[in-house]
């Protein structure tokens, strides 16, 4: 694999839902070695250490539920800065904090690539859709709105003014397993790819992903990967608030990685999600930071496996 330039982003957010810990994933990254396992692999880095959010007054949501609004504003606006600043230089692992976070990093990273002209893709790994506004969603948790936020959605009145749009069509969700019917009246007849468990059971996890990945190459496009600890199944990685059963196994995340890897076409990830505070022995931070070593060229086989090839 090309080496690369590795900018690591420590974003502790932890004010998309109430369950608290997510604060502590960039340092649990860190702990597990993610910037060794970057650079064993001949790629260079630079940790940034970690941002802190810009403040900001909002007025509280006309949905009493929405759970800290400001913060979460002031993260967004503050990593939609931090992503375009990052980018020109390297690829930006943006280490989370919860996965309020994608408002940020995507709406920077879209726009970055309206800025080079280039099409720009979107990858989301998770049991969930994230599509919510904050006017659709019951539980408040604005961890549950980021795509509904970067694709343009209305009700997100006091966030900053989006530089670039996701296109729908320029989505790809996997692992999806749970999701609330307000994000169903989006889905449904929308043209975002939807690849939950069933299609990965029946046809497997490669085809999906495959065809996804030959259309961003089809136009030169920049993909950003969002990876959610939950979109793999809880057995392997447990350190999560929103855990949902019937998960990717550990064997699909590393195959999600290389292919991406295979492919040369990402340029940024999020690592979301990651409660230390519910993790066992550091097994689910250790398993991030391996996944993250094989989207960067970690294999067992530097050339094909199979005789035939
Ligand atoms: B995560 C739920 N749809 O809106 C909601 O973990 C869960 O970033 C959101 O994917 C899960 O609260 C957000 C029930
Ligand atoms: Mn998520
Ligand atoms: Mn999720
Ligand atoms: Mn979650």
């Amino acid at each position: 694999m090309e080496k690369k330039h590795i900018i690591l982003i420590g974003a502790p957010v932890d004010c998309g839902k109430r369950t608290r810990g997510c604060l502590m994933g960039p340092d649990a990254y860190r702990t597990a070695g993610i910037s060794e396992a970057i650079t064993a692999l001949g790629h260079t880095v630079a940790d940034r250490g970690n941002l802190a959010p810009a403040h900001v007054d909002v007025p509280q949501h006309g949905n009493a539920q929405v759970y800290k609004l400001a913060e979460n504003v002031g993260w967004t606006q503050t990593l939609m800065a931090a992503a375009q600043d990052a980018a020109p230089e390297g690829i930006p692992i943006f280490l989370g904090g919860d996965h309020a976070l994608a408002a940020g990093t995507v709406a920077g990273m879209a726009a970055y690539a309206a800025s080079q002209n280039r099409p720009f893709f979107l990858l989301w790994l998770d049991a969930h859709s994230d599509i919510h506004t904050p006017d659709t969603t019951d539980t408040g948790n604005l961890h549950g709105t980021p795509v509904g936020y970067v694709t343009g959605r209305a009700g997100f009145v006091d966030y900053p003014p989006l530089p670039a749009t996701v296109d729908p069509a320029h989505i790809c969700m996997i692992g999806l397993r749970s999701v609330d019917d307000a994000e169903h009246a989006v889905l449904d007849d929308g043209d975002v790819t939807l690849v939950d468990m069933r299609k990965i059971d029946e046809d497997g996890i490669r085809a999906p992903l495959a065809g996804f990945l030959d259309r961003v190459a089809q136009v030169n496009g920049l993909l950003h990967v969002s990876l959610d600890v939950d979109f793999l199944d809880p057995s392997a990685a447990p350190a999560v608030g929103t855990t949902v059963p019937g998960g990717a196994t550990e064997r699909e995340g590393h195959l999600v990685m290389e292919m991406l890897s295979d492919s040369g076409l990402v340029s940024s990830l999020d690592l979301v999600e990651l409660n230390p505070f519910l993790d066992e022995r550091g097994k689910t931070a250790t398993l991030m930071v391996d996944l993250t070593a094989s989207l960067l060229g970690r294999r067992v086989f530097d050339r094909p496996t199979r005789r035939s090839l």
